[in-house]
């Protein structure tokens, strides 16, 4: 394959020349291999949930139902709804581990504080836990034994969900039926309900599926999100640098990648205090860089630079520059090891779920968290002795981004627009919706694909909806491509945004005390922090005294690719969001399960799938969804 048609990051396509040069396999290849791909799986109608299959049905005739009588609609329902229950099942895990760490901290037994008594606080009261007269330690007990029993047994469903989701969805969504109890309860249910012979009905497929996507909105998103700020610290503006070239020839390079932070933090926080050995093994300092969610915590609230996107990972090695890359769980490619094998990189695995052969397993541990930490650095420095300087490229590319908008600080720095203080802190950008000089909001989110020109599809569209003066929300590997664009800085709001916009940012960036405009895409943060996308627009529907459904807003994930990613889309459905994807998720087999996502759903919750790979059409699509909401309104 030609490196042009890899990637819309000239970093990457170098990296493409260089890896051909370095005769290193990539991602690249491996798609190739893999043409033409299976159509049965594309279309969903492959079945090997029991011994007698593998099944598959015609779409065009003869077999149409598997050997126990399935139908396609049956089938495609069934892996749809295992699907989610995978993306459910990591972001519920996430989350759990910690809340584990959470009520460690609270007890003193690892090596983390409270950073945030003011979030602790908040959330203690969303959740209705009493705060007078307790220390922050015994605080943050009380709030993870909540969350502890979030996960047990024996209630109508999660105090989470509740407490953030507003009451006119949790009506609706037990109308529908799909209110979840808690989410081991209804994983385990879902693997019970898609076996042989259970459940054939689609449609209480689909229902479980929407509810899989509420699992992991407030089971996983919003209570992994919550207790990450409340120990590391909610995020504020920050300025840093993204893309490839963001590492440092003269440094040791150690990359962050995966998932969970809080060995991340840790290794940030040992690089700084390690910086004089790296000096002795002749570097002027460490480098730490961030890859996909991991990096997104780190950058964040540490403001440490952006390496890459998912499929960025392999390419960052592919500089001969990396000294060690430390991973954790989730989208990390088997095939790291291989690439790290072509070069004298370290590749370690931290979590007893993500070992992958060829790496070096290293255990973390909450309780040994700081020796843990420094071993790895320690083990990147020695790393860095062994560099071949003649394998080394680092393209001479980085991009100005600024990340750290949570919600809190959105509300700070709109709410700054208010002359009177009192004011509900989103009033002004309520008003500057109704006035029309920002035409609606839309959340561009998610991952990378291999069928999709990496990060094509992703920024063309955030280019198109800027222009329309939509103010544009990103987050997960998103982020990292909007940010090597230049859309995450302030010159970005001079380059991309549309006239009115423009001014509203600039108004709101100088009201701040920013320095500079707001930039027109806002970092929200990881995966797991799509729950500030949800909480964003509740609080918005609040101000506007709307439902969510009725808000002239979108999401959209244009080169999805991760179970997690249909599970937040489902959720974005069930909130009552217009949702683009840009593939099906192998549900196009099933006629009737595809009507169901992407027409009835919006009946029954109001929001809807849409599916659309080309940018420029699905653009077209999701601003005119958007003005259509806001004529609906009369704005
Ligand atoms: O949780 S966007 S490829 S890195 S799944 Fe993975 Fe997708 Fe990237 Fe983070 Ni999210
Ligand atoms: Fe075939 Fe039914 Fe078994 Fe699936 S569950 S493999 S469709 S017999």
């Amino acid at each position: 394959m030609n490196t042009e048609d890899m990637s819309v990051n000239p970093a990457v396509q170098q990296m493409a020349e260089k890896a051909k040069r370095d005769d290193v396999e990539t991602v690249w290849d491996r798609y190739e291999q893999q043409q033409p791909q299976c159509g049965f799986g594309e279309l969903g109608i492959c079945c090997r949930n029991c011994l007698q299959g593998p099944c598959r049905i015609n779409p065009f005739g003869e077999p149409s139902h598997g050997i126990c009588g399935i139908s396609a609609d049956g089938i495609v329902a069934r892996n749809f709804l295992r699907f989610s229950a995978g993306g459910a099942a990591t972001h519920a895990d996430h989350a759990f581990e910690t809340v584990e760490m959470l009520s460690k901290t609270a007890e003193g037994s690892v090596p983390y504080e409270i950073a945030d008594p003011a979030k602790l606080k908040a959330v203690a009261a969303k959740l209705g836990v009493p705060t007078r007269g307790k220390s922050v330690k015994r605080l943050a007990a009380d709030v993870a034994k909540v969350a502890f029993e979030d996960f047990a047994p024996g209630k109508e469903t999660m105090r989470w969900l509740t407490a953030n989701a507003p009451e006119e969805r949790v009506n609706v969504w037990r109308e529908a039926g799909i209110l979840p109890k808690d989410p081991d309860l209804e994983i385990r249910r879902v693997m019970h309900q898609t076996s042989m012979g259970v459940d054939a009905d689609y449609t209480n497929m689909v229902l479980a599926a929407m509810k899989m996507g509420l699992v992991d909105a407030y089971s996983g998103l919003q209570l992994g999100c919550d207790v990450q700020d409340i120990v590391f610290g909610t995020p504020k503006p920050v300025k840093t640098q993204a893309n490839l070239g963001v590492l440092d020839e003269d440094k040791v390079n150690i990359i962050v990648h995966g998932h969970v932070p809080f060995l991340s933090e840790k290794i940030v926080e040992w690089a700084r205090k390690l910086e004089g050995e790296a000096k002795k093994a002749g570097a002027k300092g460490i480098k730490i860089a961030g890859m996909c969610c991991t990096g997104n915590e780190v950058l964040m609230r540490k403001g440490i630079p952006s390496a890459g996107n998912f499929l960025a990972q392999e390419f960052a090695i592919i500089t001969g520059a990396v000294d060690l890359m430390v991973v954790d769980v989730q989208c990390v490619m088997p095939s790291l090891a291989q690439v790290a094998s072509c070069y004298h990189t370290k590749l370690v695995t931290t979590h007893e779920i993500g070992k992958i052969p060829g790496a070096e397993h290293m255990p973390f541990n909450a309780e040994t968290a700081d020796e843990d930490a420094q071993r790895i650095v320690r083990m990147g420095i020695e790393a860095y002795k062994k560099r071949n300087l003649s394998r080394v490229e680092i393209p001479d590319i980085r991009q100005e981004m600024w990340g750290g908008f949570s919600v809190e600080a959105i509300e700070e720095i709109f709410g700054c627009l208010n002359s009177d203080k009192s004011e509900n802190p989103l009033k002004p950008l309520v008003d500057a919706i109704t006035s029309g000089q920002i035409t609606g909001v839309a959340a561009v989110l998610g991952c990378n694909n291999t069928r999709f020109k990496h990060d094509s599809m992703i920024t063309r569209i955030a280019e198109r909806l800027l222009q329309e003066n939509i103010l544009v929300l990103t987050g997960g590997c998103a982020a990292h491509s909007l940010g090597n664009t230049g859309m995450m800085c302030p010159e970005g709001t001079e380059k991309y945004a549309g006239e009115s916009l423009r001014k509203v940012l600039e108004a709101a960036g100088q009201a701040a005390g920013l320095g500079a405009a707001v930039p027109p895409v806002l970092h929200i943060g990881s995966c797991v922090d799509n729950s500030r996308v949800g909480a964003l627009l509740t609080n918005l529907a609040a101000a506007a005294n709307l439902d969510i459904k009725d808000l002239p807003v979108a999401a959209s994930a244009p080169e999805l690719a991760h179970e997690k990613s249909v599970a937040i889309g489902n959720w974005c459905v069930a909130l009552g969001v217009f949702t683009h994807i840009g593939m099906a998720p192998f549900v196009g087999g099933g006629r009737e399960v595809t009507r169901m996502l992407t027409s009835e759903m919006e009946k029954l919750v109001g929001g809807k799938y849409y599916v659309e790979p080309d940018p420029d059409k699905a653009a077209d699509t999701i601003i005119a969804h958007i003005k259509a909401k806001r004529s609906a309104l009369g704005i």
